[in-house]
């Protein structure tokens, strides 16, 4: 028998006998860790069942009459599309109702949504991105939504919303949904990374990567390319040099740029190489937003073992002063998010 179809064979097997489930992966896990509650199982899993409700409106959007827009503008100034409107108003139906944060912030929302019937029993608050690259809608590409688990530690009263603009250092835990090809939900408690597949079969999230690993450099980066002349010089010297042909040191590296966050990230979370949205000469604070997009991601991808800056600083220790705050991101592997800092700040030309 050819070793591939061997492969596939077995693989399947292993899976049909114990399938891990997003469920007891995280109950098991909770058992073994101090700072991972049952309340936060319920919440993952309350994520889980928001993305297979999302993943369902999106196989169906070119059936059902729900691509193209909805002539609103958005807080970012940004044409709302209707799957927008429904991936936010599913993230904030499912929550309002479960008793599971006191507070929920959203892309598509202004003011965040307090709910002081959860609390003091809810102390997490949850921030997203309830659909990340909507300008894949209409043409069946990848998209995604983000998410962001901070702690009210007040035992006093409810957190304002103020208290809701954390720094990254400050998540409990963080991760994405990708609706490609499959659905997939990745996060992080601060041990590590794992990702889940959902199994369209059985309806299950299960384990499909374990203690996910970046690696330290990449061949690969992703970036809006046609922004190159609205970019600082350190930033146009860098993609060149990812350009320039030198076999000792891999370049030129591919450019893979879906349109959408997540999907970037997550292929250069697997296989290594780096995305950049970086500030611009007319727009130094960059194009993506803080709390729900860098902060998450950023947590992710240093829990696998990579980095994520602003090009001067790391995402992480950003002070967050807003709740829509834009940051420049500038996320991967280690060693192409280094030399990224490096030519940004002109240690190299
Ligand atoms: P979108 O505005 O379509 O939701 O979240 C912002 C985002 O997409 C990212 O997903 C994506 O990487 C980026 O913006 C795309 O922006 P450009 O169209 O400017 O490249």
């Amino acid at each position: 028998m050819p070793t591939l179809f061997k492969t596939v064979i077995l693989a399947s097997i292993t899976m049909g006998q114990n399938p891990l489930t997003l469920s007891r992966f995280v109950t098991e896990k909770q058992a073994a860790s101090q700072g991972v509650t049952g309340e936060f199982a319920g919440l993952l899993a309350q994520i889980g069942l928001v993305g297979k409700l999302i993943a369902q409106d999106l196989r169906r959007a070119g059936l059902s009459g729900i691509l193209g827009t909805t002539g609103e503008i958005n807080v970012q100034g940004e044409a709302v599309k209707k799957l927008d409107e429904i991936a936010n108003e599913t993230f904030v139906k499912l929550f309002h109702h479960s008793g599971l944060v006191c507070a929920l912030v959203s892309e598509e929302m202004e003011k965040p949504v307090l709910l002081p019937e959860n609390w003091p029993q809810a102390k997490y608050m949850l921030l997203f991105d309830p659909l990340d690259g909507s300008s894949n809608t209409d043409c069946n590409m990848p998209l995604g939504a983000i998410f962001s688990v901070v702690k009210s530690e007040r035992k006093d009263r409810m957190p304002t919303e103020d208290e809701l603009a954390r720094k990254g250092t400050e998540q409990v835990a963080a991760g994405y949904l990708l609706y490609g090809s499959s659905t997939m939900l990745v996060y992080t408690v601060g041990q590590g990374v794992h990702g889940f597949t959902l199994d369209p079969g059985t309806g299950e999230y299960l384990l499909s990567h374990e203690q996910i690993r970046i690696p330290a450099r990449g061949k690969v980066y992703g970036v809006n390319e046609g922004n190159y002349h609205k970019w600082t010089p350190g930033t146009k010297k860098y993609v060149d040099d990812l350009k320039t042909q030198d076999k000792s040191s891999g370049r030129p590296y591919s450019v893979r740029y879906s349109g959408c966050l997540v999907a970037d990230v997550h292929r250069i979370l697997l296989g290594g190489g780096i995305y950049l949205y970086p500030g611009e000469l007319d727009k130094p604070e960059g194009k993506l937003r803080l709390l729900y997009e860098a902060n998450p991601l950023a947590m992710v991808v240093e829990q696998a073992g990579g980095g994520a800056s602003t090009g001067t600083m790391r995402i992480l220790d950003v002070e967050a002063k807003q709740l829509h705050q834009r940051v420049p991101l500038i996320i991967g592997s280690a060693d192409d998010v280094r030399d990224a800092e490096d030519f940004i700040q002109s240690r190299r030309m």
